[in-house]
């Protein structure tokens, strides 16, 4: 077997397939006593070659990697694929057999019709299980502590949706969590349904809704009041997956929409509202005042994705692929359909992210990786999304609308931040900010800690994990109040 020698699969990007126990890691200066809890983080890392000869970095198996920080300041680490149907069955057969990105077309006939999901996205901490999360299949669930996959979960055959949200969005307050899936009748089907799960994992509330036009929908907003569907330009085609073309095509011809329902309407209840071509994925959080609705967001003007082909057959614009912090305003009592967008700065960021405790609530942080162009960066990394590198951890402030930033250094990139509250009940802001720091041609992978009120001095310790992690996406903090940290079980 060998993996191909293009950018997705060597150097920096290099599958690392590696599963581990590592117990005690190394800690580079002072970690807080305050930190206790687990840090989870998935990303995609191909056990095999893949079947269509080359591959891009979203169709990766997931792998789950767990940081633990216990009582006694310890910090144990975890690693374990997510055993997905798909995982289990090219295992038995020593190869790839599912194909090119969500296109069963291009599948093995001994797996035809069975669930393609790789859980490589999002992982989140509900009801007592890990769920591993890939936005074309039903969530996965695994045991907190010692990774063992459970399976794909249907909610005992009540998620009618073939589909589950990587982003799945959670009301502190209630317990309940907010899910979407979208292509939810099949591949490139416009259908969109969304569920409201109670504390106990339960299905309390459903709604199947039209989008204007199919595509990705990647993540959405829910506020105290209402939900928001965001429509952006990624769109789909079965014809296209017949064609053997790429799944998603970047169209600039069409607007942004917005669905609006109350937080528990019907399909009924839904209103659109239309802005510009724009690009947005991740929502850093929704809140409303009353009848206005906000959504904090990083948006770009064009394609973000170069393996996601213009429609037009336009080049890849690179500036235009560049996401800032943004806020769409959408307000019930006007009478067009319009929605107002305020874009913030021209800071380079992606993988926004507040404080867990104030979903669906008004946020005055919210926190990012980003990229300073001004600082030395290495070029010497292969890597086909340069707008992606990260290079800063930045906090921004929304009342005064400013970043504060911390540069991680050369030859490193940074991952999605994680804000940890000091306790319970601290206050907005008050806490730790942890991220991933990737060190290019170096064997190793460090955590680093910052304090969130001082992002400039940079970081209180570095936890050290002696093995190299391939780039990954999503993470979740499981604080200590929830469930305990305990030291690795060996
Ligand atoms: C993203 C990542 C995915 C995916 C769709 O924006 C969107 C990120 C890792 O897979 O399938
Ligand atoms: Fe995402």
């Amino acid at each position: 077997m060998r993996f191909p020698d293009s950018p997705v699969f060597t150097g920096y990007q290099a599958p690392s397939r590696v599963e581990s126990d590592i117990g005690d890691l190394e800690v580079l200066g002072t970690l807080p006593p305050e930190l206790r809890g687990t840090f989870y983080r998935v990303g995609p890392d191909p056990q095999f070659p893949p079947k269509q000869g080359n591959d891009i970095f979203f169709n990766g198996d997931g792998l789950v990697h767990m940081l633990r920080f216990a009582d006694d300041g310890r910090v144990d680490y975890r690693s374990r694929y997510v055993r997905t149907d798909k995982f289990v069955a090219e295992r038995r057969a020593g190869r790839a057999l599912f194909g090119a990105y969500r296109n069963p077309y291009t599948d093995d006939d001994s797996v035809k019709g069975m669930v393609r999901g790789t859980a490589n996205t999002g992982v989140c901490l509900h009801a007592d299980k890990l769920w591993a999360l890939k936005e074309d299949s039903p969530p996965v669930l695994m045991d907190p502590e010692s990774l063992q996959t459970l399976g794909y979960h249907t909610f005992d055959g009540a998620l009618k949706s073939k589909t589950f949200t990587a982003h799945p969005h959670f009301d502190s307050e209630t317990g309940e969590m907010f899910a979407i899936g979208f292509a939810a009748k099949g591949e490139a089907t416009p259908d969109i349904a969304y569920y409201v799960i109670d504390k106990d994992g339960r299905i309390t509330h459903e709604a199947w809704i039209k989008a204007p036009y199919s595509g990705m929908v990647h993540d959405f907003a829910v506020t105290k009041d209402y939900v928001v569907f965001p429509i952006v330009p990624i769109t789909s085609n079965e014809a296209w997956l017949r064609q053997g073309r790429p799944h998603y095509h970047w169209d600039p011809r069409v607007p942004v929409y917005m669905g609006v329902m109350p937080r528990y309407g019907r399909a009924e209840d839904l209103r659109w509202f239309k802005g510009h071509n724009r690009y947005s994925t991740h929502i850093f959080n929704g809140w409303n005042e009353g009848r206005r609705i906000f959504v904090d967001t990083a948006v770009a003007k064009g394609n973000p994705f170069p393996f996601f082909p213009d429609i037009t057959g336009a080049p890849f614009d690179l500036g235009a692929s560049a996401p800032h912090v943004s806020r769409w305003i959408i307000d019930l009592d006007r009478t067009d359909d319009g929605f107002d967008e305020e874009c913030y700065d021209h800071e380079v960021c992606e993988f926004p992210r507040v404080d867990d405790r104030l979903q669906t609530r008004r946020h005055r942080y919210g926190y990012i990786s980003s990229l300073d162009v001004f600082k030395p960066w290495t070029r010497s990394v292969a890597t086909e999304r340069p707008m992606m590198m990260f290079n800063s951890m930045s906090r921004f402030d929304f009342e005064e609308k400013k970043h504060e930033r911390w540069f991680i250094g050369e030859a490193s990139t940074l991952e999605e931040v994680q804000f940890v509250p000091r306790s319970r009940d601290a206050p907005e802001g008050d806490g730790f900010l942890i991220a991933l720091l990737l060190r290019h041609g170096q064997p190793h992978t460090d955590l680093a800690v910052l304090d969130a009120m001082n992002v400039t001095a940079g970081p209180l310790a570095l936890v050290r994990i002696p093995v190299r992690l391939r780039p990954g996406l999503h993470g979740t903090w499981v604080p200590h109040w929830k469930r305990p940290a305990n030291p690795l079980r060996r």
